[in-house]
């Protein structure tokens, strides 16, 4: 073979490679382009509910709508620190979140009545307020104020109290003095002191230490979040308050829902009711049979005076300014749900 001809190939190969290379690079770079991203973010832990149901998200609109969504999943608050998703929706920064009651107040103080304590009776209950007129009602300001929208109610559970210490609690005079480890935000902080605590601050991310070291004396949290984050490996006492049955809100930022097809808004919505019902339908098993697993865990379960905590919580609840912000007849509309 003459000089000339090695080097006409060597060339050739050498246009091949390049060219394999430019496709390799480019494909996936056109089929990302093609496709609309769907970074989700959330402090759940992967063994919570909360966290598997985005799995379920993922996997029906895949089915739905093969191809046209990149959906990305960030769990233990990888992306986006505890409470402000919402800021980073309204930004354009993150197309998804389940935010709380808690921090929708912080932007729309009427939504405070869910934050209360012993308002929303059972997970059936809930359902029905934010699946009816209610939830139509309150979730427009949520979207116009907020710029960002929801999509479905999950059940987080119903929080209970756990304590490091084995205790005793009947009333909430009992907790006089207990340092509980609240979510940061004023409204948080609220239901524990009106359950009687002291209220301390904290990440969900910091729980487990700060439990285990002493710094706090106890959290509440919906049982089955508890045991997917191990909370009972380092606590003694399950106090079966019962105090907040609550919600998470599976939300889409404004715009970037905005900018989806009609179509396309529609079975994302379909995908997040579906994985809301996943979430809802487990939360609700685990829930039945959890206390078993914390007794065969070690710990002691106290059933306190529900009652009571009840009067104590609701009276601190009427008398607050947070009150002066909830609709006139609302809490009876919420009441009259059946
Ligand atoms: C918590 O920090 O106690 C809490 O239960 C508050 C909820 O609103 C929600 O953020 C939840 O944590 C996380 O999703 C972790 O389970």
């Amino acid at each position: 073979m003459s000089q000339k001809h090695v080097l006409r190939r060597t060339t050739l190969k050498a246009l091949a490679v390049v060219a394999a290379l430019g496709f390799g690079f480019a494909a996936p770079q056109a089929m990302a382009q093609n496709k609309t991203v769907i970074r989700i973010s959330t402090p759940a832990v992967p063994e919570d509910w909360h966290a598997k149901m985005w799995t379920v998200f993922k996997d029906t609109l895949e089915k739905s709508a093969p191809g046209e969504f990149d959906v990305q999943i960030h769990l233990n608050a990888a992306l986006f620190k505890q409470g402000t998703e919402p800021a980073a929706m309204a930004r354009g920064n993150l197309e998804m979140s389940a935010i709380s009651a808690q921090d929708i107040s912080k932007i729309v103080p009427e939504f405070s009545i869910f934050t209360a304590g012993y308002i929303i009776r059972d997970p059936d209950h809930q359902q029905k307020v934010f699946n009816g007129p209610i939830g139509e009602e309150v979730f427009k300001p949520v979207i116009q104020k907020m710029e960002v929208t929801p999509l479905a109610t999950a059940y987080l559970g119903t929080r209970q109290v756990m304590l490091r210490e084995d205790k005793n609690v009947t009333t909430p005079a009992d907790l006089k003095g207990i340092k509980l480890r609240m979510p940061a935000s004023k409204e948080w902080l609220f239901l524990g002191e009106a359950l009687g605590a002291t209220p301390t601050p904290l990440a969900f991310g910091e729980v487990y230490l700060a439990l285990k070291t002493g710094t706090i004396d106890g959290q509440d949290n919906p049982l089955p979040s508890a045991r997917a984050a191990k909370f009972y490996e380092v606590s003694k006492t399950v106090v079966m308050t019962s105090h907040l049955v609550d919600a998470i809100f599976l939300s889409y930022s404004t715009k970037a829902f905005n900018a989806l097809k009609p179509e396309q808004q529609k079975k994302v919505k379909e995908a997040a009711q579906a994985a809301a019902k996943y979430n809802n339908e487990n939360r609700i098993k685990d829930e039945k049979e959890i206390v078993d697993y914390f007794k065969s865990q070690g710990l002691k379960v106290v059933t306190p005076n529900v009652a009571e905590f009840r009067k104590v919580v609701q009276e601190k609840y009427q008398k607050s300014e947070m009150a002066n912000n909830w609709p006139k007849g609302l809490l009876q509309r919420i009441n009259d749900v059946k």
